[in-house]
């Protein structure tokens, strides 16, 4: 790469990714060493402050205890005697599925924030089961003004367009329990000599659990799970040990009653009924693989393999933290935002501002998407949209010192779910800042001059991490000193698993005696709402291209000159780029402010790496996470 083509890699990086902040370093008179030793920088200790002063940042905050109990208690008074606690009700009963804040709309959050006008209502959104009438349904509810309630307002049909039906609606905890009855009280006997023979049952025995999949069906307005049968190995990842035996239960009535096994499936063949298998093992006509009950002691094993050793680097605060918390607003020197957790969405920041300017009013996960492949059938028809579940409500303590680095700040977060009273996540939020052992910038010269200047790398983390079921999303909100934002998943925990017959590796890689590691994609999906410089911003595209041209000083001779082409792209449909597609180099949202050079300010946006596709289009479930199909604007 020559100096020239280095020069305008150079520039371009610059215009596309970082003009924004160029503009705003400029006019601090240049880059002035590391911001954060500012002297004026206050020291605050490490634990998160108690909001004191309702103000503006108490706008996205997730609701207190004492505010769900008041929705739940407004709730319980306004739809009368019928309701039932959600962890009692059966799919009859009416109940109160959920409860979280329901954001203030913005246009409305933007007059309070930046005109001093009031402060939007503060509401709650109620998701209720109406099981307890002719035509069940499951209703949105608006509760407000928090903390005393005295409204509530039905928009289910003002956002989904008519009634939700009722078979829509997630399986509450306690579904589960009665579908764990009716396996294994019910069904399981039926082939208590074959479980026997291949996996050490016994009747009123615990040696095995269940496991859900989803989606629930082949068509809308199905209800039918299959359900896998594991070793219930306690105190490690019961994921890897299936024993062969899926159940596809449909569980669609609402008197469980009538609930009924449809289909079984054991060892690689399917049947009708548990009893029909056990009429088959008796006639000798199954081919049976015992499967050994390995209990705790492998390498599942969450316990550590050897001696631990010498301790691990830490990091810590030489002089004390650098941010502070106050209720759900984060202040850096850099940087203020605020932080949240969707109950069904999960993470997500509002009001983003880098040296008080905003740059995003929101930035938020919307859905956590794995699609399973496999040659049995929960593996091979699992899509698991893991927003139905909840991202924010399958949130995990944090450990300090493992899940975030000891000296992080650490938030509680509350939820009501499925319950009359509301839970607390403790420690479910981390802040900390962290060095990334890596220059910011840095150069070394020893070309006529010699001279050494470089900038530590620090970064601003909010990080929480969701358990659905097996696996963890580690889900990070990064700030950068340079006005970078990053959003990153790491994806840990337990592989879902299969029972390992046939064809199996030409769906997964075998991991065990008789186990598959399915194979399968994990796809996020991110809202980002760039307001940079104001709420009109346009989208760039920005690229190179050679053109071939005569050199001036020796036109017989031909030059392939690499040159920069812009252009705004004037509709959504040329601003969005299919996967798999061409797409320009540099994408960038910009207002139409310019910086002192006449470039216009804005902010690029990068994706680093994609799952690909998640469904052929013509799947009839694609339309659920058509966000897949391109990744800008979506
Ligand atoms: C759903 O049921 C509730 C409670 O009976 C009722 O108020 C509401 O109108 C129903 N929704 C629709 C869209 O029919
Ligand atoms: C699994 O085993 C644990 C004890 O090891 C027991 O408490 C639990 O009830 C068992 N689960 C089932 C579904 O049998
Ligand atoms: C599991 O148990 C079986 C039978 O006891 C044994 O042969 C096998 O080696 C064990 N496997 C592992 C991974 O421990
Ligand atoms: C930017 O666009 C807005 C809305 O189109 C317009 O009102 C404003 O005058 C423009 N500003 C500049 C600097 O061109
Ligand atoms: C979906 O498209 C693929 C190729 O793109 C084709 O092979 C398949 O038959 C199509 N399936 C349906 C249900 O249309
Ligand atoms: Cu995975």
């Amino acid at each position: 790469m020559n100096q020239k083509t280095t020069l305008v890699l150079l520039a371009l990086a610059v215009i596309t990714i970082f003009a924004l902040v160029c503009v705003l370093l400029a006019g601090r008179g240049g880059d002035g060493g590391e911001p954060g030793q500012a002297p004026h920088c206050p020291s605050v200790s490490p634990s998160a402050q108690p909001w004191t002063h309702p103000g503006q940042s108490q706008l996205f905050a997730d609701l207190s205890r004492e505010e769900l109990t008041a929705v739940t208690s407004f709730l319980t008074q306004q739809l009368g005697p019928g309701l039932v606690d959600a962890a009692q009700a059966r799919p009859s009963d009416n109940c109160i599925f959920s409860v979280e804040l329901h954001l203030p709309p913005k246009a409305a959050a933007l007059a309070h924030l930046d005109r001093g006008s009031p402060p939007p209502a503060r509401e709650a959104l109620a998701i209720i089961f109406f099981g307890g009438q002719p035509q069940p349904n499951v209703s949105e509810l608006v509760v407000g003004p928090l903390p005393r309630p005295s409204y509530l307002r039905d928009v289910t049909v003002e956002r989904y367009g008519g009634p939700l039906p009722y078979h829509r609606r997630p399986v509450l905890l306690r579904e589960y329990l009665d579908i764990d009855r009716l396996i294994f009280d019910r069904e399981l006997p039926q082939a208590a000599g074959l479980l026997h023979h291949c996996c050490f049952y016994q009747r009123q025995g615990q040696n095995l659990v269940t496991m859900t999949t989803a989606p629930r069906g082949l068509q809308s307005g199905d209800r039918a799970t299959w359900f896998g049968l594991y070793y219930n190995i306690s105190g490690a990842g019961f994921f890897l040990h299936p024993v062969g035996l899926e159940l596809l239960v449909d569980h669609k009535a609402l008197d469980p009653a009538r609930w009924t096994i449809q289909k079984v499936f054991f060892q690689g063949r399917y049947y009708e009924s548990l009893a029909q298998l056990e009429d088959q093992f008796e006639a000798g006509l199954v081919n049976v693989v015992l499967v050994p009950d390995n209990g705790t002691g492998g390498s599942w094993s969450l316990k550590p393999q050897g001696p631990p050793g010498p301790l691990p680097p830490l990091q810590f605060y030489p002089q004390g933290p650098r941010f502070g918390v106050q209720g759900s607003r984060v202040t850096s020197s850099l940087w203020t935002f605020s932080f949240g957790l969707g109950a069904f969405s999960g993470p997500r920041i509002f009001d983003i501002r880098f040296q008080g300017e905003r740059l995003a009013y929101e930035i938020s996960l919307q859905e956590a998407l794995a699609v399973y492949g496999g040659n049995s059938p929960s593996a091979l028809r699992s899509r698991y949209t893991d927003g139905g579940f909840g991202l924010g409500h399958f949130s995990s303590t944090l450990t300090r010192g493992v899940d975030c680095p000891y000296g992080a700040t650490y938030v509680d977060w509350h939820l009501l779910l499925e319950s009359h009273t509301p839970k607390t996540i403790h420690d479910a939020i981390c802040i900390f800042e962290q060095n990334q052992g890596l220059p910011l910038r840095r150069h070394h010269s020893n070309f006529y001059s010699h001279y050494f200047g470089g900038l530590a790398e620090t970064v601003l983390v909010v990080r929480s991490v969701s358990t659905m079921l097996n696996y963890d999303y580690v889900w990070d909100m990064v700030f950068h000193p340079n006005g970078a934002i990053e959003v990153q998943l790491h994806a840990t925990g337990y592989i879902s698993s299969a029972f390992l017959f046939g064809a199996a590796r030409r769906y997964g890689n075998r991991v065990g005696e008789h186990t598959l590691g399915t194979v399968h994609t994990h796809s996020a999906h991110f809202k980002v709402d760039l307001d940079v410089g104001g709420l009109e911003n346009w989208v760039w595209a920005e690229d190179m291209t050679y053109a071939p041209m005569a050199v001036p000083w020796s036109p017989e001779h031909q030059v392939q000159r690499l040159q920069v082409t812009r252009k705004l792209l004037e509709t959504e449909e040329q601003a969005s780029f299919p996967l798999g597609g061409t797409r320009p180099r540099y994408v960038y949202l910009a207002s139409n402010h310019s910086n002192k050079w006449g470039h216009p300010r804005g902010y690029g946006v990068q994706v680093l790496s994609f799952a690909g596709e998640p469904l052929p289009q013509n799947s009839s479930l694609e339309r659920a996470f058509s966000w897949g199909r391109t990744w800008w604007p979506g």
